[in-house]
């Protein structure tokens, strides 16, 4: 990521910040939009209500710090971001913002809210020395389309303001089974102020993966096979880059295993299989079966909850396989979980392009201000904000991977997927670029990279192409030119 986009973004602030000087309300949002820049990337997490996003986000960070019970706070926009000793901050709607007490129940965070209602607050933000929070700001939103139209609004006001860049600069919405109301949060979030240029900044999340098989060992192939169905879907391939199958609470868990959990799993791995099996037909049966090996009702109860049927099936299972300590276990568990392969797609389509998505939201904001409050002396500033939008590399791939993924590009399928791949589609790094190994050497990564860029001369050369095909080829070719580029630094072997 050259650091130019960042820096022009935050030079087009300063001229905004000029431009606006007499308007107070303008220069405190851009004042803010300048902090943000500065600040790590925000990525919320969404969706429909019980999704499994508090849980989600305490796999994210490794800990259990989001409360996923039913209390008020699932009410409440919070933030999860870096800071070197913990502290929660209440910003009401009204009025000053206030320290919280910091409050643990059963390891996880407990807000006390202090007499403050849910809807009167705007959010709460939590500091937490997280390593997991240095690169990105998580933001826990409470379930959308819910029976309270007052939540599901909080969300989506936060999320889409409408008249605002959103507060998120990317978004990981997770969904159980798709669900119209969750196509039409996708698309406004990518209609909205900081995605009008088209730019695609969702990874969809299919949810509770470990209950699409009701349980069943094989329930994560199933939700990848559905999972897999979905990332092919013309409405969601608009929409996101992706789709991953999670089983969030198994990862969570496995992330935070405890000494006492692999005493009573490895209690249950010693069972004779079918009495196990007979014992987890059902979680009512596994809570209420008196055949368990000295594990009490409550372990059993703290177990179901912690890990679900599916966990604990493929724990037993996996100790007797030869996990037979907690840390190999837990290792194992929060790989089967689907986690790690939400973790790549968030580092290879968030935190490579942070820079861009942030300077995006950045630059729609001036775009915005423009808009809503226009002035006689803005000519100069219009100019340069339609110069970062047109000229910034970065800006051109993600708005062409946009188009790609809509079908707003007349280009053969093979070509499409290939200008995909180039600009990015799978991920910033080179070697993802040019769909070769990680650890490919230099000077294969210099030849593909040469012969791609020779390939989409010719295309782009072709005097019957289409206008947007046209673009599109430009767009590969400066891709492959800058990959170029930052190998010649690289020593060929
Ligand atoms: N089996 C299973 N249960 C899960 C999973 N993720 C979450 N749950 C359970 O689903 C319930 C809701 O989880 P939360 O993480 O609080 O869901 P949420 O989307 O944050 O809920 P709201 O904020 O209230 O909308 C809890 O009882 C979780 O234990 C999962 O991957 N598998
Ligand atoms: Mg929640």
């Amino acid at each position: 990521m050259t650091p130019s986009t960042t820096a022009r973004a935050a030079e087009l602030l300063q001229e905004a910040l000029d431009a606006y000087r007499d308007e107070p309300g303008a220069v405190e949002a851009l004042q803010r939009y300048q902090r943000r820049l500065a600040e790590p990337l925000r990525v919320a997490i969404a969706g429909m209500v019980k999704a499994g996003k508090s849980t989600l986000l305490n796999a994210i960070v490794g800990e259990e710090i989001a409360p996923t019970d039913t209390g008020e706070c699932t009410r409440i926009v919070t933030w999860y971001r870096h800071g070197h000793t913990p502290r929660i901050t209440l910003y009401p709607k009204a009025g000053d913002p206030r320290i919280l007490p910091l409050k643990r129940t059963a390891g996880r965070l407990a807000f006390v809210l202090d007499g403050a209602r849910a809807e009167d607050v705007d959010r709460l933000d939590v500091e937490w020395p997280s390593p997991a929070l240095h690169a990105m700001t998580l933001i826990d939103t409470p379930g959308i389309a819910s029976l309270s139209q007052d939540v599901s609004a909080r969300s989506s006001g936060f999320l889409i303001p409408g008249d605002a860049p959103s507060e998120a600069d990317a978004v990981i919405y997770l969904m159980r089974h798709m669900h119209a109301s969750d196509v039409r949060f996708l698309e406004s979030f990518r209609d909205d102020g900081a995605a009008r240029s088209g730019t695609v900044n969702a990874i969809a999340v299919l949810s509770r993966a470990d209950e699409v098989g009701a349980g069943r060992i094989d329930s994560l192939i199933s939700a990848a096979d559905i999972a897999g169905r979905y990332s092919q879907d013309p409405n969601l391939r608009k929409l996101a880059l992706g789709v991953v199958p999670v089983a969030g609470l198994l990862a969570q868990s496995a992330r935070t295993l405890r000494q006492s959990d692999f005493e009573s799993l490895e209690l249950l791995a010693r069972m004779d299989r079918a009495a196990r099996e007979r014992m987890m037909l059902s979680a009512d049966r596994f809570r209420r079966s008196s055949d368990t090996q000295g594990l009490t009702e409550e372990a059993r109860a703290s177990l179901l909850e912690r890990y679900g049927l599916f966990g604990i099936r493929l724990a037993a299972v996996l100790i007797n396989n030869g996990f037979a300590d907690p840390t190999p276990l837990a290792h194992e568990l929060a790989r089967r979980s689907g986690l790690n392969p939400l973790l790549e797609l968030l580092d290879r389509q968030f935190l490579a392009r942070a820079e861009a998505l942030k300077a995006r939201t950045a630059v729609a904001a001036v775009e915005n201000l423009l808009r809503s409050r226009p002035r006689p002396d803005t000519e100069a500033l219009a100019a340069a904000l339609e110069r970062l939008q047109a000229g910034a590399h970065e800006f051109r791939e993600l708005r062409l991977l946009a188009d790609l993924r809509t079908g707003g590009v007349d280009m053969r399928a093979e070509l499409a997927a290939e200008a995909e791949r180039l600009i990015g589609g799978r991920g910033t790094a080179v070697p993802l670029r040019l769909g070769l190994a990680p650890d490919a050497g230099a000077a294969e990564l210099a030849a593909i990279a040469r012969a791609c860029l020779a390939r989409w001369r010719v295309v782009a050369a072709n005097p019957l192409i289409d206008r947007s095909a046209l673009e599109a080829c430009r767009v590969v070719v400066r891709s492959c030119e800058g990959m170029l580029a930052d190998l010649s630094g690289v020593k060929v072997a």
